[in-house]
């Protein structure tokens, strides 16, 4: 260990290159750990649609064909689980919320991310529009594996990784903000892992 001064931060705990990148309250693993609140579903493909709803109506829906045939995307993005694990330059496949929203004649402050097995999490819906959200249903190369949310799963990197919701099904575009599953039992309402939004009234 070198006798010079690591700093009062602690720094040496960050791989080099690392620094800054990691949130506060962090730390970095190599590996890819699985947290579920339940069993994870296995919903066949040929039944698995992905719905934008509204006020309990159905305003859009994709099959999994339809959703494999809309122009996709690669994102390398740093993930960060409030359990304070971050894993670096993860990457993902799947279509932007945008490439959806777009085709949806509606507009809402909020959504709530659905899911089987019941999951929900809720969002600002100025935190999943301009190329900050995706239903990703590839990682690192291949198909994402059901642990990890496969078939699909909702992906905002930017938030504590709660709100990416495994096993999406859809979003419901609500008037105001509701707590989602972890929301209710005093998780951050927002999530950011900049700020350490860890529990309600952090
Ligand atoms: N449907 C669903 N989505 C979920 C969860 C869950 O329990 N069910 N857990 C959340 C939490 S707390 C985290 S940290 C990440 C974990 O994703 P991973 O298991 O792929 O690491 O998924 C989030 N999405
Ligand atoms: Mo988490």
């Amino acid at each position: 260990m070198s006798p010079v001064s690591r700093g009062f931060r602690g720094r040496s705990r960050i791989p080099a290159g690392e620094d800054g990148r990691v949130p506060p309250g962090q730390h970095v693993t190599m590996d890819f750990p699985v947290l579920s609140a339940g069993p994870t579903p296995h919903t066949p493909l040929p039944e698995w649609t992905f719905s934008i709803t509204q006020s309990g109506d159905t305003l859009k829906s994709w099959t999994w064909q339809e959703m494999q045939a809309l122009p996709a995307q690669t994102v390398t993005a740093d993930i960060h689980c409030v359990t304070r694990w971050s894993k670096l330059g993860t990457q993902w496949r799947g279509v932007s919320v945008d490439t959806l929203l777009d085709q949806v004649d509606a507009n809402a402050p909020y959504v709530l991310a659905f899911c089987d097995g019941g999951y929900t999490t809720n969002l600002p819906a100025g935190d999943v529009t301009g190329g900050k959200a995706w239903v990703a249903f590839g990682y690192d190369g291949g198909p994402l594996e059901p642990e990890h949310g496969g078939p699909a799963r909702l992906l905002v990197p930017h938030l504590y990784f709660w709100k990416s919701a495994k096993w999406v099904r859809g979003l419901e575009l609500r008037d105001y903000d509701a707590p989602g599953f972890w929301e209710t039992y005093g998780y951050h309402m927002y999530g950011d892992p900049w700020k350490q939004q860890r529990y309600a009234g952090d």
